[in-house]
Formats: structure tokens, sequence, C-alpha cells
């Protein structure tokens, strides 16, 4: 069942930080950000999830750490996992200079062995209902099994969270202005419908023609990433859009019903 009035949104990496300069927050990004979700708050509850930029991907680079689990350095996996934590406590701070009331969650809290428990994840739902918190919880390196870790991208646990949760709208936020059809011609697509085939299809169908643009370093895949992931969100009935975080006003203008620049990725096949 559909929660109406959900909004689970990802603040991009290279929204909250600079990408390409290690260890740096970009304050005016979130502040940007941090601008219209006292406006969106008035109508939805809402779930943040966040990257890692240049503080996750900047160790896992240095630590050679991936997304397949693997029996990683113990002082990476630390070094990575708390570069995490600050960075979410800058975020988490911001949120309440805003006076909004953010709630961290580490996704070892909610993620058992690749896998989210679902009963935890309603928990987190349950704080946005009973309560006026903002549940935020953001990519990591987390333990899968067997002394192996794995570095998990905020992409994914938007997956995990939508699929389980169905909200109105998943908003994935980046420093781009969506999926470019033609990169040259700063074409973006508009909306890709989702059948049932899978990613290959859409690559396929010629409807991406040329290379996304990503980070020198990004250990989770970036744009691919977040395509598979929308696939999957908009697989479950929850439309997945992929806007550009540095204007905000976009998230309004698409739960508003107004015109908006940016992807969307829906159920449905046809245009
Ligand atoms: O930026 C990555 O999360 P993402 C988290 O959402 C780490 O892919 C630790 C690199």
């Amino acid at each position: 069942m559909r929660a109406s009035n959900l909004i689970i949104i990802k603040l991009g990496g290279s929204v909250v930080t600079f990408k390409e300069k290690p260890l740096s927050p970009n304050y005016e990004g979130i502040d940007k950000i941090l601008g219209v979700l006292g406006e969106i708050k008035k109508n939805f509850k809402i779930i943040i999830v966040h990257g890692g930029g240049s503080f996750g991907h900047y160790w896992s680079v240095k630590y050679d750490m991936h997304t397949k689990p693997y029996p990683y350095s113990d002082l990476g996996v630390s070094v990575v996992h708390e570069s995490m934590i600050g960075l979410n406590h800058i975020i988490v701070n911001k949120f309440i200079e805003s006076k909004l009331k953010p709630y961290s969650i580490q996704p070892s809290a909610f993620i058992f062995n690749s896998a989210a428990d679902p009963t935890r994840i309603h928990d987190i739902l349950d704080m946005t209902t009973g309560n006026d918190l903002i549940p935020i919880t953001f990519g990591d390196v987390i333990h899968t099994s067997e002394n192996n870790f794995s570095i998990l991208s905020g992409d994914t646990i938007m997956s995990m969270l939508c699929t389980e949760l169905h909200p109105e709208f998943s908003i994935f936020t980046t420093n781009v202005d969506g999926l470019y059809n033609d990169m040259n011609k700063g074409e973006i697509v508009r909306e890709i419908r989702v059948d049932k085939t899978d990613i290959k299809n859409i690559f396929l169908k010629g409807e991406i023609k040329k290379e996304n643009p990503d980070s020198s370093f990004d250990v989770t895949g970036g744009m691919k990433r977040k395509i598979t992931e929308s696939i999957q969100i908009a697989k479950s009935g929850t439309p997945a859009y992929l806007i550009n975080g540095f204007h905000p006003e976009r998230i309004l203008n698409i739960i508003h019903d107004r015109e908006y620049i940016g992807t969307c990725i829906r159920m449905g096949s046809g245009s």
C-alpha cells in the first residue's frame, strides 16, 4: 500500500560535499536543500538518505574498498565508517540549526547481512508519524557475514526503504539536472517508463545515448547505480525522480505537480 504523504529524499554526495575535494562539506549545498524541507514538511513525512561524497568515497578508494563483500582492511572499515558518521554529524547539526528535527540512524540498525529488516524499516516510518522527526540515514561500510564487509550505497538504501514503505515520491538529488539523452546538446530524458524489461533494455532502446557524468572517485557506481535502484523503486510502484540538488525548488515543483527539470523513472510501458 502506498504511503501517500511520505517522501524519501537522497541527498547526493555531490550536493552535500565537494566531491573532488577530500573531506569537504558543501554547506551551501546542504543549506539549499534545507531551504525547501520546511515547505515539504507541511504536507509530507520525510525520510532522508545521504551519500558519501568526498568523505566515504575518499577513504574507500584509499583503502581499496568496494561494494563486493570482502574481508577489507579493519582500519579501512573503521576509517570509512567514522568518516560517514562525521559527515552525518555535520548534516544533522545543520538540520537542527534550521529547526528541523533530525534523528540519525546508522544503516546497521536496520540492515543485517545485506538485507533490510522490514520491522525496523516500519519503525523508522513510525518515527515520522508519532513524532515530528526526520529520520536521516546514510551510505556506509557494513558487515555482511563472516568478517566480510561491503560499501553500501545510499542509493541501495533508497531502494530498500522505498520498496518496503512505498512512498508517494522518491527523489535522488545530484549535481546534474537528470539523465542526459545527449550530453553535448544538454538534453535531459524527461521520463523513462519501466515495463517488465531490465536496465539493459532501457539502454538498448537508445533512451540514454551517452555516458552520464560520474566522479573520478565513486566506489558505488555513480549514475548507473542510481538508474538501477530507481528502476527497482519504479517497479514497486513509486516514481523515482533524478534532479539537480542545487535547484531544490524542483522538488516542490514535483510534489505540487508543476513543470520541473529532471528525469522521472516510473512504472508502465510506452510513453
Ligand atoms: O554515496 C557511499 O554512499 P553513496 C557510502 O550513496 C560510502 O553511494 C561509505 C562510500
